[in-house]
């Protein structure tokens, strides 16, 4: 940013970001005419400079030479963590001041609405590998402030796997691919990440929260975000109270079933990444509640657990989780590398009013994260990169280096100074950054803290929070995780591990893999330990089916009153619809009219594409359906995947074929009839009820469905 160029101190989102694109001198504008980058013109962009049509290529081709040499050199380095994600732009305000607790800006005001840039990521994949895998997700935001950058850099699960930073790399070089052969990619199955955890006790907590349905989200818009460590909020008084930040989504936290996941990483590797762009461009814009769970000092001494240790959770049952403000995302990037890949996030980036605490984690990321853009994005000029410039002026007397942008004028950079009237000089403390003066004393040490060595009480609190499915889908991800690894005493040692936590999720695991107990007596965490209702994915929500998408399989002859009426309803609560038929084009009803658009074929878009299934009724409709093998296994597989899914008339014949209906057997739950068919209201209003519950997870215990 040009820093003779001050911002107005009230600017909207939009403002701002328009007031960014002007001060971008790079920015592109589209020209009519292709030049060099110097500024030539190019009569030729399809042949290079030759001695004769059949000659040999010269050398003195600059054009050329420079268009491949800008070329090569067009990939940087990966991200060494969490090198998959995506972005959106968007706006944050807070519902009413914060002064009481914190002295930032931007948490004062009700009327600021600060711009930020949200950038989700998966962590163990390379920028190539799919979206739906496993793992962890990073939920990094970075507040355009107008008291500087603030980043909150998150994560989708509120423990982590360490307890101190210098066991990181350890940790990342154990859960990537391996060095020997570079597999698997974007996955933790594998014998050296489950070997690093079965001798890092720690860990226990983080991978009950990675074992669950947490590491497959639906979609980035339906998971929650956590700051993981206690920070310090500080206000004017400077007085400090500690926060643990949370992003809660109005969408409801909701994850995809395994199978789906994993068929996904082939049908769609890009679906949370098209999940997010397709949103913001149909104006559906994702919303998250900020919340805090504020801890004065003396309150901190009352827990049983350590609030410097990121491997625990304050229940919000024991601190409830005040929500304070609200993040819309509501305008996709650009230019992915300029804005997603160039982003540059940092948890020391803070502004006055938030503080760092003793966390050995969180004190270790305050260093790297500096150094590592220094190596991806090339020298320490990487603030000036648009996407990372703050948008309040920025004085100081740093410069040179490699990718400077800026033109300084005048002889002096350095301060104090005389000769260019002392500017710039220091801010005054109540608009500068003052450190927490918190009183530090002690013995050099390399230790960690007795307080932190409870490693089970709080992972056998997350199993004993999750309800039956919950609890079942961990069992299965253990199982297949453990079940790739080929060395059975990792296995072994995991299981072990397992008993500590609970000795039935010990015993189911171990089943699946054809291990004995080794006669271990049981958990050694408290047994007294109480769940935390608030853990649970269940019902969250609040039954609303915004953006949620129904396929409406159909052919010639449906019964168009009857799918319009299903797919009015469905919109009207907010949901997206597509037709499936066996071809593209238009779709005749039964009652003739001009032709229904056809959005896709199951071959374009399979049933793990969506949320639910409507077969409308029309017996022509049928029987080109029936003829069908992918449309098919749609319905299996959605009934597999335990998707609501709803049939009228001749369409419930479709769910026969597939065995999800059965004559004399009342319909699975999740599954809707409307044997008439035709404009069934009341059909449409229990379906709208049925995605609301998102998936019918119990259905899989009942009735299998080969898909
Ligand atoms: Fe990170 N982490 N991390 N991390 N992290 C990075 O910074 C690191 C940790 C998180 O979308 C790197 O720019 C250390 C916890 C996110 O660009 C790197 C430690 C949490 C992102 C780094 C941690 C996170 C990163 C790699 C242990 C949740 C992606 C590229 C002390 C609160 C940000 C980069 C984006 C990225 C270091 C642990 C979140 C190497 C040393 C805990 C969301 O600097």
């Amino acid at each position: 940013m040009n820093s003779s160029k001050p911002q107005d101190a009230d600017v909207t989102p939009i403002q701002a970001v328009s007031k960014v694109a002007e001060l971008e001198p790079n920015r592109e504008a589209p020209a009519a005419m292709l030049t060099t980058n110097q500024g030539v013109g190019i009569v030729d962009n399809q042949n290079t400079l030759k001695a004769g049509t059949r000659g040999p290529s010269l050398l003195e081709d600059f054009i050329y030479r420079e268009k491949i040499t800008h070329f090569d050199h067009e990939r940087i380095p990966e991200r060494v963590v969490h090198a998959r994600g995506h972005g959106a732009h968007g706006y944050f305000q807070v519902y009413e001041s914060l002064a009481p607790y914190t002295r930032a800006h931007f948490l004062q005001d009700p009327a600021v609405r600060t711009p930020v840039f949200v950038r989700f990521s998966t962590v163990q994949g390379s920028r190539g590998s799919a979206d739906t895998v496993r793992d962890v997700r990073g939920f990094a935001t970075k507040f355009y402030t107008q008291e500087g950058i603030f980043d909150l850099v998150a994560n989708n699960i509120p423990v982590f796997f360490i307890q101190d930073a210098i066991k990181f790399p350890d940790l990342v070089h154990a859960l990537k691919p391996e060095p020997h052969n570079e597999v698997p990619q974007g996955s933790t199955a594998h014998d050296t990440f489950w070997d690093y955890i079965s001798v890092t006790p720690e860990s226990a907590h983080m991978i009950m929260w990675a074992m669950s349905d947490r590491a497959i989200p639906r979609s980035n818009r339906m998971m929650e975000g956590f700051g993981v460590h206690t920070f310090r909020l500080v206000n004017a008084e400077g007085v400090s109270t500690f926060v643990k930040f949370h992003w809660k989504p109005l969408l409801g936290i909701h994850g995809l079933s395994w199978d789906e996941a994993q068929t996904l990483a082939g049908r769609d590797p890009d679906f949370h990444r098209r999940d997010l762009w397709e949103a913001i461009e149909t104006g559906n814009y994702p919303e998250w509640e900020l919340g805090l769970q504020l801890i004065t000092e003396e309150d901190m001494d009352k827990l049983d657990f350590d609030l410097l240790d990121s491997t625990k959770i304050i229940p919000e049952e024991i601190i409830p989780v005040k929500r304070v403000g609200k993040m819309v995302l509501n305008r996709n990037p650009d230019y992915f590398f300029g804005e997603t890949e160039q982003v540059a996030f940092h948890i020391g980036h803070v502004v006055p009013g938030i503080d760092f605490t003793n966390d050995p984690l969180l004190q270790g990321r305050l260093f790297s994260y500096t150094d590592t853009q220094l190596l991806r994005l090339g020298g320490p000029n990487f603030h000036q990169i648009p996407i990372n410039r703050p948008i309040n002026p920025v004085y100081n007397n740093q410069r040179d280096g490699f990718h400077q942008h800026r033109i300084y004028t005048g002889r002096v950079a350095y301060e104090p100074n005389t000769l260019a009237g002392g500017l710039p000089k220091e801010a005054p403390p109540e608009r500068g950054f003052v450190t927490y003066p918190d009183a530090e004393s002690g013995p050099k040490l390399r230790d960690r803290s007795h307080t932190f060595m409870d490693h089970y009480t709080q992972a056998r609190m997350f199993w004993l929070s999750m309800t039956q499915p919950e609890q079942d889908h961990i069992v299965e991800a253990f199982s297949f995780e453990l079940g790739r690894v080929e060395t059975v005493t990792v296995r072994a040692r995991i299981v072990t591990m397992l008993q500590q936590v609970d000795a039935t999720l010990a015993q189911r695991v171990a089943d699946n893999l054809g291990l004995a107990l080794e006669g271990q007596p049981g958990p050694t965490a408290s047994t007294e330990v109480m769940p935390s209702p608030a853990l649970s994915m269940i019902g969250t929500g609040n039954g609303t089916i915004r953006t949620r998408k129904v396929a409406i399989l159909a052919a010639d002859g449906v019964d168009v009153d009857g799918l319009k009426a299903m797919k009015e309803g469905l919109e009207a609560a907010g949901a997206l619809t597509k037709i499936i038929s066996v071809r593209l084009g238009g779709l005749v009803g039964a009652q003739g009219g001009p032709g229904l658009p056809i959005d896709a074929t199951p071959k374009t878009m399979p049933s793990v594409m969506f949320d639910a299934v409507f077969v409308p009724c029309g017996p022509d409709s049928l029987e080109v359906l029936k003829a069908n093998g992918d449309m098919l296994h749609f319905v299996m597989e959605a009934y597999k995947h335990c998707k609501p899914i709803a049939a009228a008339g001749y369409g419930v014949d479709l769910l026969r074929m597939t065995g999800v209906v059965q004559d004399g057997v009342p319909p699975q739950d999740g599954v809707l009839l409307a044997e008439k068919g035709g404009a069934d209201k009341a059909l449409a209003q229990q379906f709208v009820q049925a995605i609301g519950m998102h998936r019918f997870w119990m259905r899989a215990d009942k009735m299998q469905i080969p898909a």
